[in-house]
């Protein structure tokens, strides 16, 4: 009987589906074990073999996992709001819920054709209204809370209103907008409740602010700064710039803390969770406040007197981590956004500032914080005053100060400050050394933390430490400065200008905005004509003609009859694309609910994720995202464990080994690889299937491939064609795709699931190369052949041998310790090694033959289940008990002893054990060869040392 993959794949896949194998229970009295995986983006492309990667490693160990008697949650579903279908809409004009179908049906197909053990019944899809539904209600929330810093936990913004309508707000610890004035309780009824509601959006944990965003004019939206790369979008690469918009904010920020210290009890790799850490940012300092020196600028400064702002008390707040450097300042530089700029700039600087900051617009902020090397600025003609020494110091705009950042606003130390010090050089600026021992010519810059010494300093002669802190203290005497925590984390900015998004649940009245009751939810994403921005640059939904909010009916209802009234706009912008991702893995424990996300009931008995598997690009974004919703969700109770996913593991990422021709420039003709030296030629890329194992392509194929190949000439290698290989990341551009389809087709899915893990360590990107597979399928053929010959089952249930039981426990010693320890690739090579060793033994037994089988079906589960139904089984063989590995067979049972005579080693008898002195003696002198050597002679002693040696002297 041959081993027939196909057939056996796609009969057990059917099985599997009909049956439910991989539904996972609700109720259950086995112990939980959540396995996740990220879930896809259902891209035009389908899939390639580099997605499937980190699939098969959580489903080898999901397998397992229920092998050892868990009760086992696998779910899978796609994160399928997004740009690219948006963009394939605009494009084609087809509906993205259309195409978003086609996708998903045709990467279920595929994932079907691998076998993961998925619990289908669980599929979620972020961009259907059921779920959606469910990321409103979380939005809701989000607005319906604060964040309080006394009890450090999030709070019904009830609470709030409570405590602003007893004490007003001065005893409220919150982390809220800044500038908030203090009101008392008496203010605070006094207040319309508009101005009520003004208030009350500066504390909730979800708000609507003006900021700073990242404007991408192509792509007509907003992007984060994990969207953007190099200053361009990563998405199609444009150009990135800078602009000020009201746009719904995450308070992040408020569990900047908590996002740190909860690293330290989650099984993460360093790596992960340094990004994470930096990403945070976390400075331990002091904010200092400057007061801006009166002169010419309050009379003169045009915007000053034009924004009809009266007081002329201006300070510069600024963050610094170095407030012990406080006597080295000599100048100050703002952030070109600032909003201190316009009001403190001299008229007769008013231009130079100008022109800089409208230049400075068109930079991203990567862009400036990756550039060390350029040094720009203006002065603005303003001074501040030094807070003790009262000295006038010029305040300067530069970008290398960023608006974002503590406050925006650097007290500038160049002796203390590398880019402080590079910016004072250029300018021409005082540089003033408060350092014992420093040098700080250019050549010796950067030595940095030593004694503070300056003659009219009260910091003199203190180290680092007791300088940061007298200075503190010396600041907050003159109710300048107080010691600060800054994070370098931001509020996300959650409002996207695209149509393929989640509708906020939100309408506005006379500019407020008003959450839709949650029994309303979903608002549905409305139809639109055009998916584009509209014409007066209002988002795509903006196009829509049923799109406002009928407070009467409670329902959505046409545009056209928008009074103000009773019926109000809808907001026009959509969510961005984290945020149906930021909480997936709590709808998958209870995915039908419909009264709730999820209920306490899955909540209590999936509690977290185990396991998540998955690509390291989602380091700073999704992972601090759903991180955050999940601590969010655990204050107000909805869900009780702090942190979503105990053990991570990213995968690697499977290259593809792209195919290069060499064309002569400026001609069409092409010349063979090694012999493209003698020219001057460009390398482009041609499709990977066009090329043999030898590297070589038929020229006429390739003529038939792509027209501009059509007439081109060819210089061969004697008539042999040979093309360039280049490791590269897997894309269609590059041609250098390969399809899990083909092999599994081919060669089945389990010699798939088997070849990628063979590949090398999962954690390792690895370059994809098709000539090793076929040795992994010969594997699957000659395991096949230990149970059949040509007329079918050839296992016995006579006793194993001790060699072949030995085969056996050592494989599943390594085995259990390989998937305990992620390491699958050297798992196949074990199994292969043991498969070698029992054909050489010509192992039949049922006796090891069996416990195999269970040994293999994580990673090759197809050939498993036939092997097991073939055994006689009736039941799936995924819930068998994992073999359980007995040390007893790897104790040898036999030694062979090395017999000398007289110190001479003649011969070697291979013995038990277990056999005692005496018994060994006996066989030893009745043994022919032990005769012949004694020749007839008595020895005077036989030694022996059991397990060791066997003398005899004479
Ligand atoms: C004076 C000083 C003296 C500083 C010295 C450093 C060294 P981290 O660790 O990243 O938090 N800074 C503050 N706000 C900034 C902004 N918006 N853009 C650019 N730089 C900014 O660094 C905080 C330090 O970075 C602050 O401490 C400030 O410079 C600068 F010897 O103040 B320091």
């Amino acid at each position: 009987m041959k081993y027939n993959p196909n057939e056996i794949e796609a009969r057990w896949q059917k099985y599997w589906a009909e049956n439910g194998t991989f539904h996972a229970e609700n109720n259950s009295d086995k112990p939980k074990y959540y396995v996740l995986d990220m879930f896809p983006y259902p891209s035009g492309a389908g899939l390639h073999v580099g997605h499937p990667l980190g699939y098969i490693a959580s489903d080898i160990y999901a397998r397992f996992k229920r092998h050892q008697g868990f009760n086992v949650l696998h779910p899978q579903g796609y994160d399928s709001f997004g740009l690219p279908a948006e963009q394939y809409a605009i494009q084609t004009g087809q509906h993205p819920d259309k195409t978003t179908k086609e996708n998903i049906a045709r990467y279920r197909e595929q994932l079907d054709k691998i076998g993961f053990s998925f619990d289908w019944s669980r599929e979620v899809r972020t961009s259907s209204p059921d779920y959606y539904k469910w990321t409103q209600w979380i939005f809701i929330q989000l607005f319906n809370s604060w964040y309080d810093k006394d009890a450090d936990q999030a709070r019904d913004i009830k609470t709030l209103v409570l405590e602003f309508e007893e004490n007003g707000n001065a005893k409220v610890n919150a982390v809220s907008d800044d500038n908030i004035p203090v009101f008392s309780a008496n203010d605070w009824k006094s207040y319309s409740k508009e101005e009520q509601e003004r208030i009350l959006l500066k504390y909730r944990l979800t708000f609507l602010a003006e900021t700073e965003v990242n404007w991408c004019p192509a792509l007509g939206t907003v992007l984060a700064n994990d969207e953007i790369i190099n200053g361009v979008s990563e998405r199609g690469g444009y150009p990135v710039i800078r602009k000020k918009m009201t746009q719904w904010s995450m308070r992040i920020s408020a569990y900047a803390e908590r996002l740190l210290t909860g690293l330290e009890t989650i099984d993460w790799t360093e790596s992960l969770k340094e990004s994470q850490r930096n990403w945070i940012g976390k400075s331990v300092g002091a904010s200092v406040t400057f007061k801006v020196k009166d002169s010419e600028f309050e009379r003169n400064a045009v915007d000053y007197i034009l924004s009809g702002d009266e007081t002329n008390d201006h300070v510069i707040e600024v963050f610094t981590t170095r407030p012990d450097t406080i006597f080295g300042v000599t100048f100050m530089t703002l952030a070109p956004e600032h909003d201190l700029v316009a009001k403190i700039t001299t008229p007769e600087q008013k231009k130079a500032v100008d022109a800089y900051v409208e230049a400075t617009a068109k930079r991203s902020e990567r862009e400036r914080m990756a550039d060390v090397k350029t040094i720009s600025g203006v002065f603005t003609g303003a001074y501040a005053e030094h807070p003790f020494t009262k000295e006038a110091i010029p305040v300067w705009i530069g970008d290398y100060v960023l608006a974002g950042y503590g406050t925006g606003a650097v007290m500038a130390v160049p002796c203390g400050d590398e880019r402080d010090y590079a910016f004072a050089k250029h300018f021409n600026i005082p540089i003033k050394n408060i350092f014992e021992n420093v040098d700080i010519s250019e050549e010796a810059y950067g030595s940095k933390d030593n004694v503070v010494i300056d003659n009219s300093d009260f910091l003199n002669g203190l180290d680092y430490k007791q300088a940061t802190k007298k200075a503190i203290e010396a600041l907050e005497e003159l109710g300048q400065g107080k010691g600060k925590t800054n994070y370098r984390l931001r509020d996300a900015v959650f409002s996207r200008q695209r149509y393929w998004g989640e509708p906020f649940p939100v309408y506005y009245v006379n500019g407020l905005p008003q959450m839709i009751e949650t029994q309303h939810l979903p608002i549905r994403l409305p139809e639109v004509e055009k998916y584009l921005p509209t014409e007066d640059g209002q988002p795509p939904l903006g196009n829509a003609t049923e799109w406002a909010w009928d407070t009467k009916e409670l329902r959505i209802t046409n545009c056209e009859l928008i009074d103000n009234v009773t019926i109000f706009p809808l907001e026009l912008n959509t969510m961005p694309g984290w945020a149906g991702s930021s909480w997936y893995w709590l709808r998958y424990m209870d995915a039908h609910n419909e009264d709730e996300f999820v209920s306490d009931e899955a909540q209590n008995y999936w509690q977290n994720v185990d396991l998540y598997i998955g690509g390291s690009e989602h380091a700073t974004g999704h992972l601090l995202y759903s991180r955050f919703w999940n601590k969010f969700l655990k204050d107000r109770g909805f869900v009780n464990q702090e942190e979503p996913f105990k053990k991570l593991i990213n995968q690697g990422m499977i290259l593809g080994m792209s195919a290069l021709v060499y064309r002569v420039s400026g001609t069409n003709t092409y010349v063979s690889k090694n012999i493209k030296n003698n020219y001057e030629t460009e390398e482009i890329h041609i499709d990977i299937s066009l090329v043999n194992a030898s590297d070589e392509i038929n020229t006429e194929k390739l003529k038939g491939w792509q027209p501009q190949f059509q007439d081109a000439e060819f210089i061969t290698e004697n008539g042999r064609f040979f093309v360039g290989r280049e490791v590269e990341k897997m894309s269609k551009s590059k041609y250098n795709v390969v399809n899990p389809d083909n092999i599994c087709e081919e060669y089945g899915a389990d010699t798939l699931r088997l070849y990628e893990m063979f590949l090398g360590p999962l954690e390792q990107a690895k370059p994809w190369n098709t000539a090793g597979i076929t040795g992994v399928f010969g594997f699957l053929k000659k395991l096949w052949k230990l149970y059949f010959d040509e007329n079918g089952l050839i296992v016995t249930s006579s006793p194993a041998s001790p060699e072949a039981l030995k085969t056996l426990h050592k494989t599943i010693k390594k085995v259990q310790e390989d998937i305990e320890n992620f390491s699958f690739n050297t798992s196949v090579s074990s199994f292969m090694i043991a498969v070698n060793e029992l054909t050489a033994m010509n192992c039949h037994e049922r006796s090891v033959l069996e416990p195999l089988v269970v040994l293999i079906s994580p990673y090759a589960p197809h050939i498993a289940e036939e092997l097991w139904e073939r055994l006689g089984h009736k039941e799936s063989i995924s819930e068998v008990p994992f073999p359980r590995f007995n040390p007893e067979y790897l104790v040898e049972s036999n030694k062979e002893y090395p017999v000398s005579f007289n110190g001479k080693m003649r011969f070697t008898i291979n013995l038990p054990l277990n056999l005692t002195v005496q018994e060994i003696e006996k066989i030893v002198m009745a043994d022919e060869r032990t005769i012949k050597q004694l020749d007839g002679k008595t020895p005077n002693k036989v030694i022996i040392v059991p397990g060791k040696i066997i003398n005899l002297v004479g």
